[in-house]
């Protein structure tokens, strides 16, 4: 489905009838689609005939179509017409506008028991194979509705909250269908994209609704300090009042930037860390109440008892890093993988005895406050020492040319793995080799020369999720010049060529 409006009604008509739903991106291929719809068993699809994207329409039925065939628990694929283009007619389709106008205009919500499966949401994780996380009714709606309240410090009658994820992600399900519907706010919901038909766009919706919460990712908030502070500078933004962050670690750059430019150093900034598995926000400063922290998520939300542990699994002191796990059951956590049991408590619950496995490096600074460190799969290691690629991303980013960056570890016959480092620069897209080296020694002076990449790359694009979070893996596999992996779940499937077109185009001239 598109970012409309009957996206959202129909995972709560789902919700009221009892049946779980999957909500997959649209845009996401065959393949992608029908191994979900297999895995979940789902007998009906809701689609729409397509979306807008730049002001263009485009299609998403025919992979419905193709997906549909492939997959006998289909019954029927349910349509809803928004871009009006034509469409080619299966005997098990129907038209949302038909089948909802022969509809009783009455409905009376069914009560299920708390435990009663509420939807799946398929994240991808490392692996490739995806995993269906399962959500459950009551104790999911009860985090995500105290947490949209605490942590946003809703005043439904007042707020107009503005959450820019897609729907297809969880930050969708949780803080744009359920915690927000379940506190009564007024929302925007949008279905464009940040620059059609200019990168005023978010700016103008701000002005316009009198949006007073803003909630988006650290990859959105990079894109628009590279467009320049000049145009938000445009718009009356004196409606907001609180700003959020999620998705990535989020830089001190891009936190001073988001504070400053957009919360007209007035509006809390609240950088929350939580996972598709956690259902809700976990880790969060509370406005007005934290002391702001740029670049750390701060303290667990009350009752939720989240901690940095050694290999052992015994707490770090302050001051001290490791892995983040949570000690004890919480009411939004997923209840197994989708049909695999065993996976679940392989992935979860093996590592440590007893306590929650987020897979997220972190740690605990001076005055106990947590910073995260990116996901333990990405950590590098460089003649021995353990180093986060979010802590040198957050160096480059550091430097004034540089827009964003992505770091993997390579394959390296004398330190094991070297790291490398690939950048988007503010407005410009050539270096010298004085300005790479410049780079490389600035992560040096920052982190220590053991944090010093060994190379460092010029690119116009990363390899990104439909959520915003930098596909490493693929950026891996290009550092050690081999094969491309899956690239299903990338926003732009056409990117990694263009990455090493690139490439290949500067070191030859
Ligand atoms: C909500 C969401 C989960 C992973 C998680 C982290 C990373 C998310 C933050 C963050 C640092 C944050 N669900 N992550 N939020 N890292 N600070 N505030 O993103 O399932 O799609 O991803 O995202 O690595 O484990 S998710």
């Amino acid at each position: 489905m598109p970012m409309i409006p009957e996206a959202a009604v129909a995972m709560l008509a789902c919700a009221r009838i009892g049946a779980p739903h999957s909500v997959v991106f649209g845009g996401f291929s065959v393949d992608a689609l029908s191994s979900r719809i297999d895995d979940a068993g789902a007998k009906v699809v809701i689609t729409a005939d397509g979306g807008f994207r730049k002001g263009k329409a485009s299609a998403l039925k025919p992979t419905v179509d193709a997906a549909a065939d492939r997959c006998p628990t289909v019954e029927k694929v349910l349509v809803v017409r928004r871009t009006g283009e034509d469409v080619v007619w299966y005997d098990r389709d129907l038209w949302w506008h038909e089948i909802v106008a022969a509809a009783s205009d009455e409905h009376e919500a069914r009560a299920f028991d708390a435990e009663h499966p509420l939807f799946i949401l398929y994240t991808s994780g490392t692996t490739g194979r995806p995993k269906g996380i399962l959500h459950t009714s009551g104790g999911y709606l009860t985090q995500t509705s105290y947490t949209h309240h605490a942590v946003f410090d809703l005043k439904p009658e007042t707020d107009v909250y503005w959450c820019t994820a897609d729907i297809g992600w969880v930050t969708g399900h949780s803080y744009i269908v359920y915690g927000p519907m379940a506190n009564g706010a007024t929302q925007v919901m949008y279905e464009g994209t940040p620059d059609t038909p200019h990168q005023g766009r978010f700016w103008e919706l701000v002005e316009k609704y009198k949006v007073s919460i803003l909630y988006t990712a650290p990859t959105a908030i990079r894109t628009f300090m590279k467009w320049g502070d000049d145009i938000p500078a445009r718009f009356d933004l004196s409606s907001l009042r609180v700003l959020g962050s999620v998705g990535e670690p989020i830089n001190p750059e891009a936190w001073m930037w988001y504070r400053e430019h957009i919360g007209g150093n007035r509006c809390p900034v609240v950088d929350t860390w939580w996972q598709t598995e956690t259902g809700a926000i976990m880790v969060s400063p509370l406005p007005g109440v934290t002391a702001a922290k740029p670049g750390s998520a701060q303290r667990p939300l009350p009752g939720v008892t989240v901690d940095v542990v050694d290999d052992e699994g015994k707490s770090v002191p302050n001051g001290g890093g490791g892995f983040l796990t949570i000690r004890d059951p919480w009411p939004s956590m997923l209840r197994t993988i989708w049909g695999d049991d065993e996976r679940y408590f392989e992935t979860y619950w093996s590592r440590y005895e007893g306590m929650y496995f987020a897979g997220d490096g972190a740690k605990r600074d001076d005055d106990g406050d947590i910073w995260l460190l990116g996901r333990v799969d990405d950590v590098m290691l460089v003649s021995g020492h353990n180093i986060s690629t979010t802590e040198v991303e957050s160096a480059l980013v550091g430097h004034e040319t540089v827009a964003e960056a992505a770091v993997v570890g390579a394959t390296d016959p004398i330190t094991g793995q070297g790291i490398v480092a690939f950048v988007i620069l503010r407005g410009a897209t050539e270096s010298s080799p004085e300005h790479l080296a410049e780079l490389r020694s600035h992560v040096a002076s920052t982190l220590g020369a053991i944090a010093k990449p060994r190379q460092v790359m010029v690119v116009s694009e990363l390899p990104k999720t439909r959520s915003g979070k930098i596909m490493r893996r693929l950026l891996r596999d290009i550092a050690e010049d081999r094969k491309l992996g899956d690239v299903t779940t990338l926003q732009d499937s056409s990117v990694m060529a263009r990455i090493k077109e690139g490439l290949k185009s500067r070191s030859e001239d």
